[in-house]
Formats: C-alpha cells, structure tokens, sequence
C-alpha cells in the first residue's frame, strides 16, 4: 500500500448527507419514548423483530438510494435501509443483538459496531468483507456497565473513506439498567456529517491522483456543507427551563467539530463509553472524527427566543494542506425557544457512576504508536503482519505519540481504554474512551485492559482517508 504525501496547491473545498421515520416495538414508554415521524432530532430506530426477551434481532440491507440531500437536488448515495443516517440501533445492556445483514452495494463492505465490546468475529472490520449480494450475522451481547452513544459504518479495506463519505453511518444507543440521569430528561441523537457535491449532485471524490484528490488524502476529505442527522440547518426546540440530553456523534472523515451554542454552557456527561463520574461544565466541546459526546443542553433562554450551535474553527491541519476558509465558523442548528411558560429545571445528579481506574501498577507492557504522516512506527498497514502480540487479561499502557504537524485521531477496536495524562498532564477526570484525538507534535498515554474477546483487532487514525491509506495496525490478543 502506497501513502502519497506531499501536496502543495491549496483548494477550496465545495458539499452531504438525509433523514428518516419505528420505535423499537418492544421497547414501549420506559425505553425510548414513542417518537413522532417528524422528529428529525431523532432518526428512526431500528425495528425489533424479536420474540425473545432481551433480544434484539434487525435487519440492515446497504445499498445504492437516490435521495436528496440538498433542497432540490438528487444524489446517488449509500444507505442503510434508505436513509442517511441510518435508522439507529437502540438496545440495552444485556441484551443479546443480532444483526442480519446484506450487502446490496456493488462493493465488498462490513459493519463496524464502532466503540462496542463484542467479539472478533462480529467487528466488521478489513478481516471480515461481506462480498455484492451476500448476507452476513452480527451478533453479541451488551456488556453491562456500557451504555453510552456508539455508532456503526463500514470498514472494508481501503474504502472505508468513500463508502461513509457515500452515506453510511447509523447511531447506536446504549441504555443503563440504571440511568442515573432523570428519565425526564428527553434523548436528542445527534449525527454531525459533512460533505461535498458536484454540479451535478453527485457527492465529489475526486481522483486521487488528481491535486484535490491528494488534498484529500494528506487533509482528510471534507466538505462545506455540515449535517446534523442529514440535515442542514435544521431548528431544534427546547422549552424554557427544560434540559435535554444531547448525543452527539462525529460521523466525518476529517472533520474535528469544536462546538459552541451562544450564551449557554453545556454539562459534559459523558464520552465514548458512557457517562462519566461528574458533569463537567463547558463553554465549548471539540469533538474528534469516530468520538462522542453527552451533553446536557439547559433551555436557558427567554421564551420564542433563538440560540445558534455553532461549529467554531480548530486548526488540526498541516500547513500546506489546510484549508484556505479553515477559520470560518459554520452553523450547525438553530435552538429555538418554545413560547410555552418557562418550566422548573430539573435537578442534576452530582455523581453519575463510579468509574473504576485500571490499574497502572497491574501494566506488563508498554506499547509504543508513533504516527507520522500516513504511517504508524515508519510502517503502512499490512493484514498479514502482527503489530501489537499480546494475551486475554493483560493490562498494557499505551504511549502515542504524534511527530507530526497535523492532528491524528486514535481509535482502538474493540476494548475501551482511560486516558493516563497528555503531554504529561494527568487527565483531570476518569472516562471510557475508543477514540483519543492526538493534537500535532504531542504524546498521550492510555491504559487498557483486553478482559476477553481473543482476535486481531485494528488501532488507526481516524481519519479516513489516512486509515484507507494504510495508517493503521494489527492488536493480535491471543
Ligand atoms: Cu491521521
């Protein structure tokens, strides 16, 4: 695999992605409240087919859609039973998930649960293609302890890029046993996309030979139209008073969102693998390609007023590919303020679990991730070679290092991870994470635990043109 670097001519970059409408039938007013058609702040949820207690038994087909994704113009897109995004997978823990799938598309693909603990087998990641016209069975079981927002994209070998850049991602939804945020509080998923288009509505990919191809490649590919759940612009409503907790999931190739809603701050509850021990109050919140973010959004302005969230600039680029309107500030959606008599706010928890901190001194291995530009430790992926050899139950810290001038994302599969310190800080607060943006020239340590689940799981950038290229290597845990 080849990793072209170097590119000199800046471009501008030119823009997408839709929506849905069933609640999960045999979850009722307890879990995941009946939701009208129109609610855009809420894709529709994948139906349960299911007979069985505590078992979630979908059926997700990926194929070739037209639809339009901006006002007034088809495009040809890849979709998840129709929609961009696709319909959410909305389960419990403990619950025992079966996915039927089948591959539509006129390309191999697979479906990456992305952040879920499950085993090898069912990963979806470059191991397992399923080939144009066959069907493949996803199945685990949710491991307690792990609600939170994931969400779930394709992974197949070096078209990773393309194929969610085409139109697949789906949010998945992990509920607690025991949420410990009250159930008043109403759920809005959701899923920051970007894109752009041709003249002609066709979502551009340019040649990766050509110079805006290779921008592509060396920046991450994006685009100036920003999505939430397919939408452009679309208004949320809040009642005065009310809180509402946000999931917010970053479904971008490159893009790292750094976001703001006017005049308000937002509670940050929780991350990749749920919530954490404490909210944390913030004025802004950046999110990484692949990361989630909880937050608690407090209607905080007058009635019939209007707040816009917005999508701040954040210079994670290399200088001679960033972008010429990198510093533009983008709106996301508008939060409008119903005219309803504002209501009393509900009280928020101070502490929301325990979160248990693995244990440094139980570490028997120290790996070391150095990303350079288009590589890891001076290598480009090779599904032949081992990376990383290690055993079940081991403890290892990481140590990621980025040498470079533009920001790398780190994703691992299949197990969480907590941070240790970045740049020798010690993290200030204890969270489960998959994914950890690694900031130009900086180093973080993590420290993870393969509790079980033996297989040859990924760890890449993500960002997806440099994953697709060959960033990524091989956790072989035996
Ligand atoms: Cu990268």
């Amino acid at each position: 695999m080849v990793h072209r670097l170097s590119l000199l001519t800046l471009l501008t970059l030119s823009g997408s992605l839709v929506a849905l409408s069933s609640p999960h039938e045999t979850y009722s007013a307890s879990h995941g409240s009946a939701r009208p058609k129109t609610d855009w702040a809420n894709p529709d949820v994948l139906v349960n087919i299911s007979k069985k207690p505590k078992t979630v038994e979908v059926n997700i087909t990926a194929a070739i859609a037209t639809l339009s994704l901006q006002p007034g113009v088809k495009s040809e897109v890849f979709a998840y039973n129709g929609h961009v995004p696709g319909p959410t997978l909305d389960v419990r823990e403990g619950d025992h998930v079966i996915i039927y799938f089948r591959n539509d598309l006129p390309e191999p693909t697979t479906v990456h649960w992305h952040g879920i603990h499950l085993p090898f087998e069912s990963d979806g990641s470059p191991f397992h293609p399923i080939k144009p016209g066959e069907t493949h069975n996803y199945e685990f079981t949710v491991r307690p302890g792990t609600a939170g927002t994931y969400w779930y994209h394709p992974h197949p070998d070096r078209r990773t890029g393309f194929a969610i850049g085409k139109g697949l991602f789906g949010g998945i939804i992990v509920r607690a046993a025991d949420d410990p945020l009250p159930a008043s509080i109403p759920d809005k998923l959701l899923i920051l996309s970007d894109n752009r288009f041709l003249r002609d509505g066709a979502i551009d990919f340019p040649d990766p030979l050509s110079p805006n191809g290779g921008i592509d490649e060396e920046n991450g590919r994006e685009g100036p139209i920003l999505f939430v759940n397919g939408h452009v612009m679309p208004t949320l409503t809040i009642r005065s008073g009310e809180v509402q907790r946000w999931r917010v999931v970053n479904a971008s190739a490159g893009r790292i969102y750094r976001i703001a809603l006017s005049g308000h701050t937002f509670l940050h509850v929780g991350s990749d693998g749920g919530l954490f021990e404490k909210p944390r109050e913030v004025k802004e919140m950046l999110i990484t390609t692949g990361e989630r973010v909880e937050l608690l959004v407090r209607g905080t302005d007058a009635p019939g007023t209007k707040s816009v969230l917005q999508n701040l600039p954040y210079d994670r680029y290399a200088p001679q590919t960033r972008p010429r309107d990198w510093q533009t500030t983008r709106d996301l959606l508008t939060l409008q303020t119903t005219d309803e008599t504002p209501m009393t706010p509900v009280a928020i928890p101070t502490t929301l679990r325990r979160i248990t901190p693995l244990d440094t001194t139980k570490s028997t291995a120290v790996r070391t991730v150095v990303f350079g530009q288009g590589m890891i430790n001076g290598k480009t992926m090779d599904m032949s070679r081992v990376d990383v050899s290690t055993h079940v139950g081991a403890t290892e810290i990481w140590e990621i290092e980025n040498i470079v001038g533009m920001d790398h994302p780190f994703h691992l599969h299949g197990f969480q991870f907590q941070v240790l310190d970045r740049d020798g800080v010690p993290e200030p607060y204890r969270a489960w994470k998959d994914m950890l943006n690694i900031p130009k020239h900086s180093t973080a340590r993590i420290i993870v635990r393969y509790d079980d689940y033996p297989g040859k799981w990924m760890f890449h950038c993500h960002i997806l043109d440099h994953e697709d290229h060959g960033m990524m290597g091989v956790l072989d845990v035996k």
